[in-house]
């Protein structure tokens, strides 16, 4: 349902003026507009790189949030809007929703709060603050935030970019979502780096990886993988079938006679993997003789990861069109040691 004062800004935008302007500093807007000025009236022209909006900056901000009003703001009034809630239950935090990130929320507030509510998501905007220290000015914001905690990296997500009606889903803005209006997006983490130029975008292998990985639109095949991290190597298996059934009435005792294994290994660098795939033949179950030959090289699989849960496996294989995989994990439990080993890099 929509607030009343909605209605009434749609019927009687005039009457607007008589409400009461907050004298309240930064836990709401009236802080900031000083620098980047009314938030819902004239032309904003970007502070950080000069890009033309064309448009308010409410305006502006207003798809990416999927024109939900109280996405920022409180159903009792249009005036003041707080920079760290607001009265969607989908995007709850305001301003800090997206200019913020979870993870830097310490629970150390500055003591100046004019209400209660502002002091849910206190360390929340350390990245913003601490782009402003940089950018703008050592005080600008921690005259009043003086305990702010060295901000989560670029990469994390500040939590709107997680919800399925944002348009905003990449801090690194490998995708162009962060970057409406000019060419890059936001520096989420205040270290003067923004998205891939970032180091903390940069994607490595890490043992955090090992794990069974498959493509939802393919059940019943998938990859096994290890990333030794000392010696340099990914090792996976590769459970899959033939290219066309078999023929019938063509039998295995144990397994299927489609069933295929194959085994690759090879050298990583960065965020790609690129494997030599090998084929062995000649053994019988969990017998020493007859002795599987030599494998032989059956074509080469290139694994590129865009992040700790999402990978593309590109195959050329011998006696298939060369092809990609998008994998993802069978399950999560490893991904929190992936986001760990990344940190520490
Ligand atoms: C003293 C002036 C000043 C104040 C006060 C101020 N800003 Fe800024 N802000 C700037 C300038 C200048 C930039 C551009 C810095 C740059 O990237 O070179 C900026 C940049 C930003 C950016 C873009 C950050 C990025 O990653 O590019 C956001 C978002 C922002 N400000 C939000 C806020 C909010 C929210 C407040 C109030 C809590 C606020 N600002 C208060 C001057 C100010
Ligand atoms: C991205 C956050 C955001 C969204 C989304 C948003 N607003 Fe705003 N709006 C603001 C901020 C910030 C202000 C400035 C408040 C201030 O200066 O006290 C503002 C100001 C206003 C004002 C003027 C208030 C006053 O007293 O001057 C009105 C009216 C308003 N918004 C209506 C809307 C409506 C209607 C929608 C949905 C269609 C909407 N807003 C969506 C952030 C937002
Ligand atoms: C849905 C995510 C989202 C929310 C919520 C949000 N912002 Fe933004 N904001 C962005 C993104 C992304 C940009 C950069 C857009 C671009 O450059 O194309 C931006 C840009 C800005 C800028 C312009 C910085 C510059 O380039 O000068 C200001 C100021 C700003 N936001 C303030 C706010 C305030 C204040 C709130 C809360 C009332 C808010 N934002 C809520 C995502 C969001
Ligand atoms: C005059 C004091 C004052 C200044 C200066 C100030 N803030 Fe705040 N800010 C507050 C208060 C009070 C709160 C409410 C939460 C609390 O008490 O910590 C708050 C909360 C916030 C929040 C949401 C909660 C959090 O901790 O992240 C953001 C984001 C924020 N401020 C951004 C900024 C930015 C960016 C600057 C500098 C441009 C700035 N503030 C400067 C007083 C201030
Ligand atoms: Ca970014
Ligand atoms: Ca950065």
């Amino acid at each position: 349902m929509k607030a009343g004062w909605i209605r009434r800004y749609a019927m009687l935008t005039g009457l607007l003026a008589c409400w009461l302007q907050p004298v309240a500093a930064s836990p709401d807007y009236s802080g900031c507009e000083s620098c980047h000025g009314t938030f819902n009236e004239g032309d904003y022209i970007s502070q950080h790189d000069g890009a033309a909006w064309e448009t308010h900056l409410m305006a502006g901000h207003q798809p990416s949030v999927d024109n939900k009003c109280m996405a920022c703001h409180l159903r009792e009034a249009p005036s003041p809007v707080f920079t760290n809630f607001s009265d969607d239950g989908t995007f709850s935090k305001s301003c800090v929703g997206c200019h913020g990130r979870q993870e830097d929320v310490t629970g150390n507030c500055t003591g100046l709060a004019t209400d209660p509510r502002s002091e849910v998501h206190c360390g929340a905007g350390a990245g913003l603050r601490l782009h402003h220290e940089r950018q703008v000015g050592q005080g600008t914001c921690s005259q009043c935030h003086d305990r702010d905690p060295t901000p989560a990296p670029e990469r994390r997500l500040p939590s709107n970019y997680l919800e399925a009606v944002s348009t905003i889903v990449d801090s690194c803005n490998s995708d162009g979502s962060e970057a409406r209006f000019g060419a890059t997006g936001l520096d989420n983490d205040g270290d003067g780096l923004r998205d891939q130029e970032d180091s903390d975008c940069q994607f490595f292998l890490n043992a955090g990886l090992n794990d069974a990985w498959f493509n939802p639109a393919t059940p019943g095949q998938g990859f096994l993988l290890t990333v030794l991290e000392e010696t340099g190597i990914v090792f996976l298996a590769w459970f899959t079938y033939d290219v066309s059934e078999p023929t019938a009435g063509a039998t295995a005792v144990i397994g299927d006679p489609g069933h295929r294994w194959l085994t690759a290994q090879g050298p990583f660098d960065g965020d790609t993997a690129a494997l030599d795939v090998f084929l062995s033949a000649g053994g019988r179950f969990d017998a020493a003789d007859p002795a599987v030959g030599p494998p032989t090289q059956s074509g080469t699989l290139t694994v590129q990861w865009d992040d700790c849960g999402a990978a593309n496996v590109h195959y050329d294989l011998e006696g298939a069109v060369p092809g990609v995989i998008p994998i993802q994990r069978l399950t999560e439990d490893n991904t929190p040691l992936c986001e760990m080993l990344l940190d520490a890099q």
